[in-house]
């Protein structure tokens, strides 16, 4: 069937291999993300899996290397569940200017489900594995043609312990074959391109894939989804400089460590959306609830400010529960009583640490690394935009 008639709450990018955002931002009111709505975002063919022949693997620097099977995955460890509000870091790629290379996401590769499994660390405990601060885990995708990259990311092993999941339900259902059948990774609070689909291996490492081990292994590279795509690389870099190892995991501190010039998309920096009304609405009440939800991945939004005027004002907006937990997101609500009139609204989030969304995209020609003077770095595949006027609306409010 195709995948515009199994997902019909999506709007379809790509549909082979299939990349599809959701349709609307009203698909993000509600608590949970249904998951026929919920984005998917894929880089290769998606794979046909039958759960009773899958294992993963574990290997690397653990005392015993193990195939692991779905029941055992299931039945032999504990299982969590965690609310996560995941977004692509090529979402928003489409307010570049110029474009980005790669798909034009608008604001619809986001979406927000509860997704349940194994914790990593309990697999790691039981096999002996290695868990210092400093080593990595690599998590490899099993739906690599045999002439393709294969879709590796390594994490570090403070966040594996901390929170990973092995996950086989999204929203208390298997996860559909485009969501990763029949397991995938789950790292809470950071980029979708973490979270590795169809995960086949997991191995305990010192380093991040790097080096000529890792784009030649068994003739395959797994080094580029790791070290050149998902890096932001301002226009005139040739390339993402690669590393061995980093020591700082946070999205927005890497940004701004010198030492690392094209920061790695971890964890999700913070980003609000106004839902309702909707774009280009035409508005007869005279009180009128705004209202959003907002997220800032490791961090806890403290702030979410209302602009009715494309961010010359700003005034404070509430929060609304219940709290689904720290990668749930935020809902806002802000009461407007305009005149009639034309609006432009947006919305600005701030986090814990103080940062807050910038207002636009830079030009390339600043070859910015990092959020300066209010605006985001414009990098070469698009990636990480959170500038708020990006994300504004317009509405009407009439007579
Ligand atoms: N094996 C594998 N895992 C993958 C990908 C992929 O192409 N292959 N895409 C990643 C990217 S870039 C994102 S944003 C998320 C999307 O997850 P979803 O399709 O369930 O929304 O999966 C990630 N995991
Ligand atoms: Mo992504």
């Amino acid at each position: 069937m195709a995948l515009t008639q199994r997902y019909p709450g999506l709007d379809v990018l790509v549909s082979d291999p299939a990349n599809a955002q959701t349709a609307s931002r009203a698909n993000l009111a509600s608590h949970l993300t249904p998951r026929d709505e919920h984005y998917i975002r894929t880089h290769h063919c998606t794979p046909e899996i039958d759960a009773d022949d899958w294992t993963v693997s574990l290997t690397g620097m653990v005392e015993r290397e193990t195939d692991i099977s779905m029941s055992e995955l299931r039945c032999d460890f504990p299982t969590e569940s965690v609310v996560h509000i995941m977004e692509c870091s090529g979402n928003s790629r489409r307010y570049f200017d110029p474009d980005a290379e790669g798909d034009q996401w608008g604001d619809g590769a986001i979406g927000n489900a509860v997704w349940t499994g194994t914790p990593v660390c309990a697999i790691l405990d039981e096999y002996g594995g290695a868990t210092d601060n400093g080593l990595w885990l690599s998590a490899m995708g099993g739906e690599a043609p045999p002439d393709k990259d294969v879709f590796c990311r390594s994490i570090p092993m403070s966040k594996v312990r901390e929170d990973c999941l092995l996950a086989y339900e999204m929203n208390g259902s298997p996860l559909s074959a485009e969501h990763g059948f029949p397991v995938r990774l789950i790292v809470p609070g950071w980029f979708g391109n973490n979270s590795v689909k169809w995960v086949e291996e997991i191995r305990v490492m010192e380093q991040m894939v790097h080096g000529d081990e890792w784009t030649d292994r068994d003739g395959r590279d797994y080094t580029e989804y790791q070290q050149s795509s998902y890096r932001i690389t301002p226009a005139q870099d040739d390339g993402p400089t690669r590393h061995a190892s980093v020591d700082v995991f946070s999205t927005y501190d890497q940004m701004e460590d010198e030492r690392f010039p094209n920061a790695y998309l971890f964890d999700q920096l913070v980003k609000s959306l106004i839902i309702a009304p909707a774009d280009n609405a035409t508005i007869s009440a005279s009180r009128v609830e705004i209202a959003g939800i907002a997220w800032a991945g490791e961090e806890d939004v403290e702030r979410i400010e209302i602009s009715t005027d494309g961010g010359e004002s700003w005034r404070d907006a509430e929060f609304v529960g219940p709290d689904f937990g720290p990668y749930a997101p935020t809902k806002f609500r802000y009461v407007w009583e305009p005149d009639p009139g034309e609006y432009t609204l947006c919305s600005r989030a701030t986090d814990e640490g103080e940062r807050t969304q910038p207002a636009t995209v830079s030009d390339p020609e600043q070859e910015l690394r990092g959020i300066e003077n209010d605006q985001y770095p414009w990098n070469k595949k698009g990636y990480g935009n959170n500038a708020y006027l990006s994300h504004a609306i317009t509405v009407e409010v009439a007579e």
